[in-house]
């Protein structure tokens, strides 16, 4: 199987400047180099060209920061992942803060009926304009994808929604906003807070979310943000939270996902580097791109 790694050095998604050098850290870090050392095929099909926002789009519709270019550079990136998708690959997202997510999740729903979705955060990623307390589009990409919020958003590719309410498992969450938790509410979701991976343990988590995952849904995306692990693992990203999943408890994860070999797609984002303690949060990353594509110990 092949994997085609596409680069998004997206940092208008939200207020802090940096998270743009994200997927250069990744590759700095060898995850190319890694991947291949696996026995991959890899291809590396370089980074999505993101705009900059003009004056004019500074008089924004609603609640929604940069919007304008963040919907131009997620196009390029929706039709970038359906061509490699199209050839059989297996398409590895490097970010960019989460709004990218919007493109990623956009191409790998589109022929697929019951996409799941396997969402590693410290937060919910469940805002629209009208709940975002920021402005901040990083905050939205899963309400997006259910076809929630401003409609040059959730339209994007041409459909909506992407994915359904409960193909979506969430892990790690410990900062949600008063809006998120009510659609959560609303909607049923399937949320794994830190205080279930702490009454739990990662392993019960993970092997609830993949029986969970495994009837009914026809491909997996995993999306995991950074800010899902603790900062003394992971300091370099933008928006930390303490309390979050340790580094061997996110290996763990990623290598039970590897043995049941379900997930089809895959991004990893808001690394930033500008905050980051010597590359330690892109080296963290590109590790757990080894685990997940069945890197292991002995
Ligand atoms: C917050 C932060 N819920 C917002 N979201 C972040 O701005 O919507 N997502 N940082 O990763
Ligand atoms: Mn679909
Ligand atoms: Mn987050
Ligand atoms: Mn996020």
């Amino acid at each position: 199987k092949r994997i085609s790694v596409i680069g998004v050095p997206m940092d208008l998604g939200q207020n802090r400047r940096g998270v743009d050098m994200g997927p250069s850290a990744m590759r700095y870090a060898g995850v190319i180099e890694r991947l291949i050392a696996l026995g991959f095929d890899v291809v590396d099909r370089g980074d999505i060209e993101i705009g900059r926002p003009s004056k004019l789009d500074v008089i924004e519709e609603g609640n929604l920061k940069d919007l304008k270019v963040v919907v131009k550079a997620n196009q390029s990136l929706y039709e970038k992942v359906r061509s490699v998708g199209e050839q059989g690959d297996f398409p590895l997202v490097l970010g960019g803060d989460h709004s990218i997510a919007i493109g990623t999740l956009a191409a790998v729903a589109k022929e697929r009926e019951n996409l799941g979705v396997i969402w590693f955060d410290a937060h919910g990623d469940l805002n629209t304009g009208e709940t975002s307390p920021s402005g901040n589009i990083h905050g939205m990409p899963l309400a997006v994808s259910l076809g929630l919020g401003h409609q040059s958003l959730a339209e994007l590719g041409g459909y909506a929604p992407k994915i359904k309410p409960e193909n979506i498992v969430i892990i790690g969450a410990r900062s949600l906003d008063a809006g998120e938790k009510q659609l959560i509410r609303e909607k049923g979701m399937n949320v794994y807070t830190m205080h279930e991976i702490d009454r739990l343990g990662m392993t019960q988590v993970m092997n609830e979310a993949i029986a969970y995952l495994s009837c009914g849904t026809d491909g997996v995306h995993l999306s995991v943000d950074l800010d899902a692990l603790d900062p003394q693992d992971a300091p370099g990203v933008g928006t930390a939270v303490l309390g979050g999943t340790s580094y061997r408890e996110t290996h763990l994860a990623m290598e039970m996902l590897a043995e049941q070999n379900m997930v089809t797609s895959a991004e990893f984002v808001e690394v930033n580097p500008i905050l980051d303690v010597r590359n330690q949060t892109a080296v963290a990353a590109v590790e757990l791109m080894g685990s997940l594509f069945g890197e292991k110990l002995l």
